[in-house]
């Protein structure tokens, strides 16, 4: 088993220390961390979404996952922000106005940063304004919206509004949370729906890659 894939696997289950280790060792050997990002991190955190979509695995273990990659992250971020190595894409993400859920959020983070996306998570109860702001800031390619209540589905529908009349209203817009559906999607006029964590990461590609 080539060492990669050792880091995948140690990453898909969660194994933090060995995940750290491993990522360690691969470092010593001078290989790019950009690549242990792409050929470890990736495809464990990839693994353990397939996973989480065929209700193989459920929240818990996408935490350790997350947990083991944000380990190896700790030791490769300063390594690629040295070399000036960015994020292919960056996505701002947050729970609308007047809702505090941020589990499935978070998740849903989780799996864009394990995708190699760079995350502004603007947290909870967020103002459709603030999505804007932080969408020009950083010069974004994508705004994620999440929403648990059926009382706050028309902020998101009040932050695609907000979006599409500013300057930034070219940007894609991905929405998500339990009460939101394609339909819903469709009628607020986002770019994409998805229903889960993992298949967010393949609804995220195919709107910045358009
Ligand atoms: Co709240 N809550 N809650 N709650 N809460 C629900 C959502 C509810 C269904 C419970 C119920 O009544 N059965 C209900 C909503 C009913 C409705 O609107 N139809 C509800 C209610 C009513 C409330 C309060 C109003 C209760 C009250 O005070 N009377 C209140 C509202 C507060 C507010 O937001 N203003 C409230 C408060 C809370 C807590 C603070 C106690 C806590 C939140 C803690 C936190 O998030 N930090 C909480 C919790 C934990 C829940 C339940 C139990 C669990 C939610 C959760 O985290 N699920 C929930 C009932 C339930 O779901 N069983 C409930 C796990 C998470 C992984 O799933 O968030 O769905 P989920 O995310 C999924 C997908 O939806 C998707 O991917 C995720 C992973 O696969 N996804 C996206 C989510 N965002 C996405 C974005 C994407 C793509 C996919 O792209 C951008």
């Amino acid at each position: 088993m080539s060492q990669f894939h050792e880091l995948s696997i140690a990453v898909e289950k969660g194994k933090k220390n060995e995940s750290r280790e491993l990522t360690r060792a691969l470092l010593d050997q001078g290989i790019n961390p950009l690549v242990i990002v792409e050929s470890g991190l990736v495809p464990g955190m990839a693994a353990v979404g397939e996973k989480f979509k065929n209700n193989e695995v459920f929240v818990p273990e996408m935490l350790i996952a997350a947990r083991a990659m944000k380990e190896c992250m700790i030791l490769l971020e300063p390594l690629l922000a040295e070399a000036g190595i960015k994020p292919k894409y960056t996505a701002i993400i947050g729970t609308v106005a007047g809702d505090l859920h941020d589990i499935g959020k978070n998740l849903v983070s989780m799996m864009l940063k394990g995708a190699n996306f760079g995350i502004v998570d603007l947290g909870t109860n967020v103002p459709p304004e603030k999505f804007v702001i932080a969408a020009r800031e950083h010069q974004a390619q994508l705004v994620c919206l999440s929403a648990l209540l059926t009382t706050t589905m028309p902020a998101m529908r009040t932050a695609v509004e907000v979006l599409r009349a500013s300057d930034q209203g070219h940007l894609p817009i991905l929405v998500g949370g339990a009460p939101i559906s394609q339909e819903y999607c469709d009628e607020i006029g986002a770019d994409g729906y998805s229903p889960d964590a993992a298949s967010a990461v393949q609804a995220a590609l195919k709107l910045v890659e358009k």
